[in-house]
C-alpha cells in the first residue's frame, strides 16, 4: 500500500527536519535562504516549494511524505498537495506560542478541504521551556480523540515511532 502523508505546520516547526530524519532516499527539498530579519533570526533556510521523502514500513506499506512550506503565502502548494492524501501530520514548535496559534489556521485550511485523519506532533521537545502538551492541545482546540504526541524531529527513533503510531 502506498500512503501519501502531508507534513505541515507553521514556519520553522521542523517539517523539513522531520522528513530528512526518516527518509530512506535523499529527500527532495526546495529550500532558499531566508531573507528578512524575522525569518533569518530563526533559521538560515526556508521551504518555498515542498519536501519529498519516502519510508518503507514493511513489505506492504510505503509512506510517501510531502512537506509543505510553513508560510501561508505559499499556500498554493498546500492546495496542490491535497490530492490523494491519506493522513496529515501537523507539527508545532512546542517552544513557540505563535507557532501553536498559526498551526490552528493551517489545520483549518486542510481540514475544510479533506476530512482525513490527522495527528499533531509537539516538536522540539529536547529544548528547554516547551509548553505542556495539555496547553498545546487546548490552544489548538483539538477534538478529544485527536492524538498529540511529543516529538523530537532530529531523533530517528522518535520520528519512526511516530509514523507507526499513525498507521494504527
Ligand atoms: N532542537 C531541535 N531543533 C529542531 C527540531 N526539529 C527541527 N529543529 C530545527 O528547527 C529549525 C527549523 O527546522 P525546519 O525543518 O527547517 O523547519 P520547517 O518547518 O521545515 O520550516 P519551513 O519549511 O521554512 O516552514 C532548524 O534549525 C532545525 O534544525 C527538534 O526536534 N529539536
Ligand atoms: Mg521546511
Amino acid at each position: 500500500m502506498k500512503v501519501k502523508i502531508i507534513v505541515t505546520g507553521p514556519f520553522g516547526a521542523g517539517k523539513t527536519q522531520f522528513i530528512r530524519t526518516i527518509s530512506e532516499i535523499d529527500p527532495v527539498l526546495t529550500e532558499q535562504k531566508t531573507k528578512n530579519k524575522e525569518e533569518s533570526q530563526k533559521k538560515d533556510f526556508k521551504t518555498v516549494g515542498m519536501d519529498f521523502g519516502k519510508v518503507t514500513i514493511d513489505n506492504d506499506t510505503v509512506l510517501y511524505l510531502f512537506g509543505t512550506p510553513g508560510q501561508d503565502r505559499f499556500s498554493l502548494t498546500w492546495e496542490s498537495l491535497i490530492k490523494g492524501v491519506l493522513g496529515i501530520v501537523l507539527l508545532v514548535d512546542s517552544t513557540d506560542i505563535n507557532s501553536i496559534v498559526k498551526a490552528r489556521s493551517i489545520l483549518d485550511f486542510f481540514y475544510s478541504r479533506v476530512k482525513i485523519p490527522y495527528i499533531v506532533a509537539a516538536n522540539k521537545q529536547d529544548l528547554l521551556k516547551t509548553w505542556p502538551i495539555e496547553a498545546i492541545k487546548s490552544y489548538l482546540d483539538l477534538d478529544e480523540n485527536v492524538k498529540i504526541l511529543p516529538r523530537v524531529a532530529k531523533d530517528k527513533e522518535s520520528v519512526k515511532r511516530y509514523y507507526l503510531n499513525f498507521l494504527r
